[in-house]
């Protein structure tokens, strides 16, 4: 293992907290703290994974800054495999500060963006699929998105990725024998039996790359816009479905001119909804670039709710914003049902492609009916098994997608009789995308790339 220098952060957000925690990993991470710290017995004679009480005071003053408990993990048995110290202490910010500087003046540097985590890759305790699930656990917005993210980091879809590695390998070898031993008389390779377990290998990879919508889905949300007219009551549904007053509602059209965007979970699916400004082509500069990020979301949305106020009559702008919008990805919603209770909306519903639900944000009637719809249109309305690997990541979903093309174009060589060689050149080059998923296969700006998205202190 290489010796890294000792780092140190503070691994709680900042702010205060009941209690706070500042870490430190390297070969000198339980000395440094040992010059600060004054307890029953030093640090360097504690026992690994024992909590130790004590003080820590200022090496300058002797003054006592916290009672605290630190934490011991020993190389190997820890998250980086390296010396570990954690102190929980008070979690004031002006305490965590000073515990850090006391660390950083004894010798320690301070931790990048994810480095505990990157450590615990580069030491061989997680592959990098794993480390990408550690960043995924702490954004987790649903107790969907938390499994997936654990079943990662548990292995889940690395143990994949290793089968299909492995079943490459073997056509590789297989291929690779008959190059090796092409001028003695040895059995030749069986193209048409090789080329059939490519293609299995292949359909493997497209049911994991299938999974990759449903794990965005569960990593992310779903962008879901609510759009439609000034007016309609966009901001009122915003505010139905957060159950609380996030937007500003008045009567007057023209009210929301920028978009708001809130996170809800609808039958486990996280969304995130955006409400935007009204469309409407006469607005005043502010508004016209509200409309302009309307527009945005619009297209940028994996779902949306076009509104429509069910007691007025349709006019030419509602025909232009329906011509406008993707009938495949949304979801058309009738307000103010309130207004026409028991009767026919007044709002000419067969203009629309699909049947809408018809809903009052003001009473929260047909709320219910508009989840059951919005679920069905994401996902057909359920989670996929969350015991199967599922793809969460752009990274892997574009690397699976490489792997692919790599072993298609193996199997056609292998069908137009190729050469061994470029055959051989194909897996391999599938072999590097797969293991450059799991990090078998790295480069630094990589691990960059990826752990500049962590938190400091992880
Ligand atoms: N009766 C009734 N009034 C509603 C309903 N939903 C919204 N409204 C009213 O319609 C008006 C406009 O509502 P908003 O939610 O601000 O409409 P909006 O689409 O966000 O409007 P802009 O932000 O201007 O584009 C307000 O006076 C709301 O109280 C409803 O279901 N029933
Ligand atoms: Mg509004």
């Amino acid at each position: 293992m290489e010796s890294s220098p000792t780092v140190a952060a503070i691994s709680t957000p900042l702010g205060a907290g009941a209690i706070g925690i500042v870490r430190m990993t390297g070969s000198e991470a339980i000395d440094i703290c040992d010059r600060i710290f004054t307890g029953r017995r030093p640090l360097a004679e504690a026992a690994s994974h024992t909590l130790n009480y004590g003080v820590i005071l200022d090496p300058k003053t002797k003054e006592a800054v916290d009672e605290v408990l630190v934490g011991v993990m020993r190389s190997p048995a820890s998250y980086t495999r390296e010396d570990i110290v954690e102190v929980n202490c008070h979690g004031g910010p002006v305490v965590l500060q000073k515990i850090l500087s006391f660390f950083l003046d004894g010798g320690a540097r301070l931790a990048g963006p994810g480095e505990f985590t990157r450590r615990a890759f580069l030491n061989g305790r997680l592959d990098l699929a794993q480390a990408e699930s550690v960043a995924q656990i702490i954004a987790a917005k649903t107790g969907a998105g938390l499994r997936v993210a654990m079943s990662q980091l548990g292995g889940g879809l690395s143990e994949t990725i290793k089968s299909l590695r492995w079943s490459i390998l073997n056509v590789l070898a297989a291929v690779e024998a008959g190059i090796d031993f092409s001028d003695e008389d040895i059995e030749e390779l069986d193209k048409s039996e090789a080329e059939a377990r490519l293609e299995q290998i292949n359909q493997q990879i497209g049911e994991l790359v299938n999974t990759a919508f449903a794990g965005r889905v569960l990593n992310q949300g779903v962008r879901t816009a609510i759009v439609g007219q000034p007016n309609v009551g966009k901001s009122s549904l915003l505010n139905a479905m957060l159950m609380r007053e996030r937007a500003i509602v008045t009567e007057i059209p023209g009210t929301t001119r920028d978009t708001i965007e809130e996170v809800i979970n609808v039958k486990g699916i996280p969304l995130l909804l955006i409400d935007t400004a009204g469309l409407r082509p006469h607005a005043d500069t502010v508004e016209k670039i509200g409309v302009e990020r309307s527009l945005r979301a619009m297209k940028e949305a994996d779902l949306i709710l076009c509104l429509f106020d069910g007691s007025q009559q349709e006019n030419d702008h509602d025909r232009a914003l329906l011509t406008s919008v993707p009938a495949e990805k949304t979801v058309y919603v009738i307000n103010k049902c309130d207004k026409f209770r028991g009767r026919q909306p007044v709002f000419n519903l067969g203009l629309l492609p699909s049947q809408p639900v018809i809903i009052s944000a003001l009473t929260r009637q047909g709320m219910r009916d508009l989840t059951e719809k919005i679920a069905a249109a994401v996902l057909g309305g359920s989670i996929p098994p969350l015991e199967n690997p599922i793809v969460t990541q752009e990274r892997h979903l574009r690397l699976l997608t490489e792997a692919s093309s790599f072993l298609n174009r193996a199997a056609q060589g292998l069908r137009v009789g190729l050469g061994e060689e470029l055959i051989a050149e194909e897996l391999r080059s599938a072999l590097s995308a797969l293991d450059e998923i799991t990090g078998e296969e790295f480069i630094d700006d990589l691990l960059d790339t990826i752990f500049h998205e962590f938190c400091i202190g992880k």
